[in-house]
């Protein structure tokens, strides 16, 4: 949310296998994004991309990609179709922190940097790739670090803080749109839940989920809202009762939806 919100109409956004969320955060309807997850000919992409490859051309979402680190290039293919077409636009590149070692990575970085590409990367380091923790599958703790190797700002940020995060990007950002380049932002964040639904994550030290739910990034920033007297206790209630409603209308109405035709399966697809 703290990235999508300094994102303008125009603006695009990449996205990874985990991606409801960028895609709620950039504009996208939740009905239709619940009718493409469970396959639906209404969902965004008819039901053939489900939950890992939905695009909503229209919000600037290019696309979710189930292969790691496949959307960073096209993030910079998107950010110098931008340039080269004089617009002013950027482009929001989200990946994890596995991701980060893919050569897809360090290809799409050095060109955009020697480029001048108006892209913002934004790693989500969750601390996992799977099951294996960040310091079996890197030698680095900050990967905002590896900016220094392409000549371009690396920041860390609390990814738990929902304002710092907007800061950085603001930042970033601005530094993008006035033809000065891309820039990494880490954001340090957690992964709840196992990597998928059927993964107990047996692999967590014991305390490390509970230490990091204490520092839910929604709870927080609905607190500081509240100490500075910006919305009460009930108004906080208020929204996260609605929003939670809001997901499950989603749900309901996806679930009613049609199926795809057999006789269509061939089209808006490559073969
Ligand atoms: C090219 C490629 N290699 C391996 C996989 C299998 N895979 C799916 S998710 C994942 C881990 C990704 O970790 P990270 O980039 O940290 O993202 P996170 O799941 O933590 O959000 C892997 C290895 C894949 N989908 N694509
Ligand atoms: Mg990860």
């Amino acid at each position: 949310m703290g990235v999508c919100e300094v994102l303008k109409d125009g603006d695009f956004v990449t996205s990874t296998h985990r991606g409801h969320g960028h895609f709620l955060a950039k504009g996208g309807d939740p009905k239709l994004m619940m009718a493409e997850i469970m396959g639906r000919e209404t969902g965004y992409c008819k039901g053939k991309g489900g939950s890992m490859h939905i695009a909503d051309i229209s919000h600037g979402i290019i696309g979710a990609n189930g292969i790691v680190g496949a959307g960073i290039p096209i993030a910079a293919g998107a950010a110098l179709q931008l340039q080269m077409s004089g617009k002013d636009g950027v482009v929001a590149c989200f990946f994890g922190d596995a991701a980060s070692n893919q050569g897809t990575f360090h290809e799409a970085l050095n060109l955009a940097s020697l480029w001048k590409l108006p892209v913002v990367f934004i790693c989500e380091n969750n601390l996992y790739g799977i099951s294996v923790r960040q310091d079996r599958h890197q030698n680095i703790t900050n990967i905002a670090n590896r900016a220094i190797a392409y000549g371009i700002p690396g920041e860390v940020v609390d990814g738990t803080n929902v304002l710092a995060v907007y800061d950085a990007m603001a930042r970033a950002t601005k530094r993008a749109r006035g033809g000065d380049g891309p820039s990494l932002v880490e954001c340090k964040c957690y992964r709840w839940l196992g990597h998928h639904a059927g993964d107990p994550a047996h692999y967590r030290p014991a305390g490390e989920l509970e230490a990091w739910k204490e520092r839910c990034p929604v709870k927080l920033f609905g607190e500081r809202l509240i100490d500075n007297g910006i919305i009460d206790e009930q108004q906080s209630k208020q929204v996260l009762e609605s929003a939670a409603a809001e997901m499950l209308e989603a749900q309901a109405w996806a679930a009613q939806q049609p199926w795809p035709l057999p006789e269509k399966a061939l089209e808006d697809v490559y073969v």
